[in-house]
């Protein structure tokens, strides 16, 4: 049966992605409609041939609606989502508003649909881009072997700071220029670009500094990390230490991961376990522009961490924009419609 489907945030890079992925998957689409701010309300969109115009969400009448995305920033999705869900229509969104709300599945579409079960609000939580990688993996690992524990390192794209992000690090990378060189000796070269979005310059920089400090001098995203790892994968106390790092990829989120198990699991296993798993390939050298474009998590370097008695350390890489991001959401309407 075609649903009637909305975007929230349509004309943003997330939002672009979901439009897309609806295209691409044939989901079952009846009408499509489109909202972001009043900035762009009124602005034309192509849909499968057809243009759209894109709808002020702040006026806009969601009657209607069957099932709606939503990629606007946590504080649109926070007053947004509640009137859209009583509307009638179920949220999936994309923002961090919803994830820590009891009341609110945190889904990841191979891992724990099972959640949908119980989604008294209406509306369904994606989870950050960061964590997501990591799901498609860890979830096999922990049903064979009960994880116990979790370090985590990661290389993060520019791209999950929204089109503003692939933005600054164009505009940096075009002023280094051919110049680039002269930063094996001096990384105060002048021609060096004034920090914008991150603290320091993110071109030739890498920058473990995500945002916003928060409890025990953790940034968001390495507590979003673990709180989220923890709903996901149903282990609610669940120690998880992560260092987020920005590196200047434009997409492709790299996650070096640890992880200690309660029960013996020798490589060849896991990798036995990971080459049959759902939305999981195995690489030789997963890499960001491998999985740039692609759907699938890639995970490669998998080796024995023998600081731990049962212990794994592994690489994993994932499209911050595709799984991390529009198409876990579109999977879980995909698994919604399959019901
Ligand atoms: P707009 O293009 O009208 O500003 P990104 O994450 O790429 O920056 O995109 C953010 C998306 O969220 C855009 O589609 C943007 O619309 C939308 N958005 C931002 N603020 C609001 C708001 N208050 N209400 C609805 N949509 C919003
Ligand atoms: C980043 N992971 O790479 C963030 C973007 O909680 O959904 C997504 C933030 C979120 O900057």
């Amino acid at each position: 049966v075609p649903l009637n489907v909305g975007v929230v945030g349509a004309t943003g890079l997330v939002g672009s992605m979901m439009r897309q992925l609806l295209e691409e998957r044939d989901f079952p689409v009846g009408t499509l409609r489109l909202f972001a701010s009043a900035r762009s309300a009124g602005s034309q969109v192509d849909f499968k041939g057809e243009k759209v115009t894109v709808e002020d969400a702040a006026t806009a009448d969601f009657a209607g609606l069957d099932l709606v995305f939503f990629s606007a920033g946590g504080s649109t999705s926070k007053a947004l989502a509640p009137k859209v869900a009583a509307a009638g229509a179920i949220v999936i969104d994309n923002s961090s508003a919803w994830r820590s709300d009891p009341d609110v599945p945190l889904v990841v579409a191979e891992v724990n649909p099972h959640a949908l079960a119980n989604m008294p609000k209406g509306i369904i939580a994606n989870p950050n881009c960061t964590t997501m990688a990591a799901m498609p993996v860890l979830g096999p690992l922990h049903e064979a072997a009960g994880l116990k524990r979790l370090i985590v390192a990661t290389y993060q794209a520019v791209s999950g700071g929204g089109m503003e992000g692939i933005d600054v690090l164009a505009r940096q990378i075009a002023a280094v220029g051919d110049k680039g060189a002269a930063l094996a000796f001096n990384g105060k070269a002048d021609f060096l670009p004034a920090p914008e979005k991150w603290a320091v310059p993110i071109t030739n920089n890498i920058v473990p500094l995500n945002y916003v400090l928060g409890e025990d001098g953790y940034t968001e995203e390495e507590l979003k990390l673990r709180d989220e790892s923890r709903r996901i994968l149903g282990i609610p106390d669940l120690p998880v230490s992560g260092t987020c790092v920005r590196v200047p990829v434009f997409t492709g989120h790299g996650l070096s991961i640890n992880a200690e198990f309660e029960r013996p699991i020798d490589v060849e296993t896991a990798l036995a376990l990971l080459g049959k798993a759902p939305g999981v390939v195995l690489s030789d050298v997963p890499n960001a522009l491998e999985a740039t474009g692609a759907d699938p998590v890639f995970v490669g370097r998998v080796r024995p961490d023998r600081t731990v008695d049962h212990g794994l350390a592994m690489f994993v890489v994932g499209d911050n924009l595709r799984k991390g991001a529009a198409l876990n959401a579109v999977q879980i309407g995909e698994v919604l419609c399959g019901r």
